[in-house]
């Protein structure tokens, strides 16, 4: 329960367990030895390469490949014509959409993959996508949201049967009358509407996918950006009609993923069926604008926020009616039973009265996606709405913005928490947390260094958030991905020496799991995490199980993990007492060892246990001849995590720049594996809310062009533009997790953008303002300024 100190590791004092082990995936990494997908080349493989639409929204009246075909280095060419014929050129996507892997009749979105080019090599496939002649007939477009639903409105998914307007759906959650009862009768109603634009995680590495299909035997390796091979390989099957066994999906190192690599993307399907057709390996890799233009951007949630209170700032209620922009085919990537993902925990941290949320999702004129960017399934949509409103609850009240979410905050008794819409949170223990981040950043010398400013009219913010999150999907009860329930399994295998190999279906894509995984395994058996190796990204050599996205490799996995580990240890007990010749009840567990109670000279490894097992030991009943387990866990809730975050900004009066001066993080995650690697998450994650809240933005012109489709436009935070984290952490374990644990991989980046831009507006309060959307460039900034008063 401290600040985070960073004592550097010695060897002397390694942990065998929890702590902070170095990343053993870095050796790889930092000497350039990483394995990613473009790093595949195979005997034979050819290249692959998208044409893709100009255009927003036209029909395709004619394609001509003849002079493409032609192309000496071309293999093939393959049209959506041609994937008709094999019933592919639309697929099912995660959201009881369809949507177009090669488009026949239409484009719906600048980008759009129209047509695939097998030559040579890379080169050559670019040149001959010049080659081919595509005749188009430009429709009006969608584009913004708002207007989706107009009459006389475009129909955008005129191919889906009796579509006459581009609604999707309609969601709620939570109880409309005894919410608006509630409001009715507050001393306090504040509204405002809230914009969560559409950003984009923009990984490292780009998508791509190597497909190998072997004409003999009928098998497809399938080397694939993927954060959920399993699942993958199942979607493969089922929408394909290869025969599961007969498909091999491997994932190996993957240079980020944030949501961004867990659907499927044409490109894929396409290196699947160009290497069909020419019956050789063929390799697809996307460039940077083709992965900002066309893969799985994340938010674009228009949010009207209200909040009830009281005169004495006593938050009785909240409400909000959302319209989300799915973009031209429902995609996202979901629990079925959850349209708008976990959205309905925007009741925040807060003990209400009573909350209602209803969401409408459009389709509009642009790339599909929703559901990324370390999002929890829409929790960072949820957190940004309702801690921006208490914000502006605060300033309604001239409340101080901390001291009103310490008033409201759930009280550490009343957990399980039961939430208004439906949630139950497992456990936390708010103010301390909150309490914790005042005292790092000095809140109140900070406010009174404000005061001090503004008198002088320097323009200085202070931005508080506290979030709930809730992670590790999930229960079977509850959620499944289509049709798909969201358990995982784990491995573990102790060889005869006593050093073990764990196998996961979670899919590391940067987080570290190589080390967390064997630490787990560490912890539950003593075996040192050095001598545990963890195999993951590979369907042919790891058990089933749904992948690693809404941080919940931790919560799902890893308890997968520790109870296999469990039943490794409860077999060395019963090989251990038949070792010792005394009953296993007689026995006590030290970490790595069995002895004999009341006298600890006598007793057994696990090395020597492992050892025995497959000696010449007389086996006792139950046990064969290894100690090996396997576990498929079902998680009996989600976790919620949770932190306290408080941002300082400078904004230069004359230009509108914001720097974030000063960025305090205090989370709890339970019981912290990792401390070094859950920093890093926390790190990059506060980065990615940095970014988001003042630069980061794919925005589109009225004809629909992508204006964020490169690095020049897609502006992506550097170590210039991100202050010195400081941090700091609380310890509430999940009550209902083995190893007490809950997710953190996504807790900055949904904490993160409410408190930076709480700051913004802070610092813009002499002006009268009390709401900006991101991002807080310097022209929006300069823009507020400008439409009110000028300071004192
Ligand atoms: N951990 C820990 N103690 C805890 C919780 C987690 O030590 N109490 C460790 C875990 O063992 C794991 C890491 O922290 O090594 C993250 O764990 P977890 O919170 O379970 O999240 P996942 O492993 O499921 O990762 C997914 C999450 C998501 S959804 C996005 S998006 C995101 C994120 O992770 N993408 C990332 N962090 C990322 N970090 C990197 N480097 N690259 C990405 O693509
Ligand atoms: Cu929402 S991004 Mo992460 O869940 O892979």
């Amino acid at each position: 329960q401290a600040r985070e100190a960073n004592p550097a590791m010695t060897s002397a004092d390694r942990p065998i367990g929890f702590g902070r082990v170095q990343r053993k995936e870095d050796p790889r990494f930092i000497r350039g030895k990483g394995r990613y997908l473009d790093d595949i080349v195979l005997p034979g493989m050819l290249y692959g390469a998208v044409l893709r639409s100009p255009l927003a929204h036209a029909r395709i009246v004619s394609i001509d490949t003849t002079e493409a075909l032609a192309h000496p280095k071309v293999h093939a060419v393959i049209t959506g014509k041609d994937l008709e014929g094999l019933n592919l050129a639309w697929a099912p996507t995660l959201s009881a959409d369809v949507m177009a892997i090669l488009a026949t009749d239409k484009v719906r979105f600048q980008g759009q993959e129209v047509a695939f080019v097998v030559a040579d090599d890379r080169y050559s496939a670019r040149d001959a996508l010049e080659l081919i002649d595509v005749e188009y007939e430009e429709l009006p477009p969608v584009i913004d949201a708002r207007r989706a639903m107009d009459p006389g409105a475009a129909v955008i998914r005129d191919d889906l049967e009796g579509r006459t307007d581009n609604h999707i759906f309609d969601w709620e959650a939570g109880d409309a009358a005894a919410t608006a009862a509630v409001f009715a009768r507050a001393d306090v109603v504040v509204s405002e509407e809230v914009v969560y634009p559409r950003v984009h995680p923009a990984p490292m590495e780009t998508c791509g996918a190597v497909a190998d299909y072997d004409p003999i035997d009928g098998k497809l390796t399938l080397y694939e950006t993927t954060q959920a091979p399993h699942a993958h390989r199942t979607l493969y099957a089922m929408v394909a009609g290869i025969p599961e066994h007969k498909i091999r999906i491997i994932a190996g190192d993957i240079g980020g993923g944030f949501g961004n690599k867990v659907g499927i993307y044409p490109g894929y399907v396409c290196a699947v069926v160009g290497s069909i057709v020419t019956g050789k390996p063929v390799k697809w890799v996307e460039d940077r604008s083709e992965n900002l233009m066309s893969t799985s951007f994340a938010r674009d949630y228009i949010m009207q926020g209200e909040v009830a209170a009281t005169r004495e700032g006593k938050i009785l209620a909240v409400r909000t009616k959302v319209l989300a922009d799915h973009g031209a085919f429902n995609a996202t990537a979901q629990p079925t039973k959850y349209p708008a993902g976990f959205f309905s925990i925007f009741t925040g941290s807060y003990d209400l009265e009573a909350a209602h949320c209803s969401v409408t999702g459009v389709y509009t004129n642009k790339a599909p996606g929703g559901v990324a960017y370390a999002c929890s399934f829409r929790v960072t949509e949820a957190v940004y709405l309702v801690e921006r409103m208490v914000d502006v609850l605060a300033a309604e009240l001239n409340m101080d913005p901390a001291e009103l979410r310490l008033k409201n905050f759930i009280r550490p008794e009343q957990f399980p928490y039961p939430n208004k819409t439906g949630w139950e949170y497992d456990s936390g223990d708010y103010e301390p947390t909150m309490r914790m981040a005042m005292d790092i950043a000095g809140y109140p010398e900070l406010r009174r260094e404000q005061a001090e400013k503004r008198a002088r009219g320097e323009l200085m913010g202070i931005g508080v958030s506290f979030f709930t999150e809730t992670v590790g999907a999930g229960p079977r009860k509850h959620m499944d991905i289509v049709g798909l329930g969201m358990n995982d399994g784990a491995e573990v295998r102790v060889h005869p020496t006593g050093k073990a190999v764990v196998r996961l279906s979670v899919q590391t894509q940067g987080q570290g799991h190589e080390t967390t995984f064997a630490q787990i395994v560490a912890e539950e058996l003593g075996i040192p995490p050095e001598d545990i190796e963890v195999v993951h990204g590979d369907t042919d050599q790891t058990p089933f199980g749904l992948g690693t996205y809404g941080s919940r490799s931790t919560p799902v996995s890893g308890g997968a993990v520790a109870l296999a580990a469990r039943k490794v240890r409860d077999k060395a007990r019963a090989v251990a007492a038949a070792m010792l010749e005394t009953r296993p009840e007689d026995l006590e567990w030290e970490k790595g060892r069995f002895y004999v109670k009341g006298d600890p000279s006598v007793g057994k490894t696990i090395q020597e246990i492992a050892l025995g097992t497959h000696g010449t030991v007389a086996l006792p009943d139950g046990v064969d001849g290894n100690l090996d387990a396997e576990v498929t866990y079902d998680p009996p809730n989600l976790t919620f995590p949770f932190g306290a975050y408080i941002c300082v900004v400078d904004v230069d009066p004359g230009t509108g720049k914001v720097k974030v001066r000063r960025f305090v993080a205090v989370d709890d995650c339970g019981t912290r594996i990792n401390p070094m690697i859950v920093e890093g998450q926390i790190h990059g994650g506060l980065a990615d809310g940095v970014g988001m809240a003042l630069m980061e933005f794919i925005g589109f012109d009225e004809q629909g062009n992508c204006l964020g489709g490169s690095f020049m436009d897609y502006l992506i935070p550097t170590s210039m533009e991100v202050p010195d984290w400081e941090t700091g952490y609380t310890v509430t374990p999940s009550p209902h997790h083995p190893i007490g644990a809950k997710g953190i991989g996504e807790s900055a980046t949904v904490g993160s953008p409410p408190a930076v831009v709480n700051a913004v507006v802070d610092a813009l309060a002499p002006f009268g303002v009390t709401h900006m959307d991101m991002p807080c460039t310097p022209a929006r900034v300069w823009e507020a300024m400008q439409g009110r008063p000028t300071p004192p």
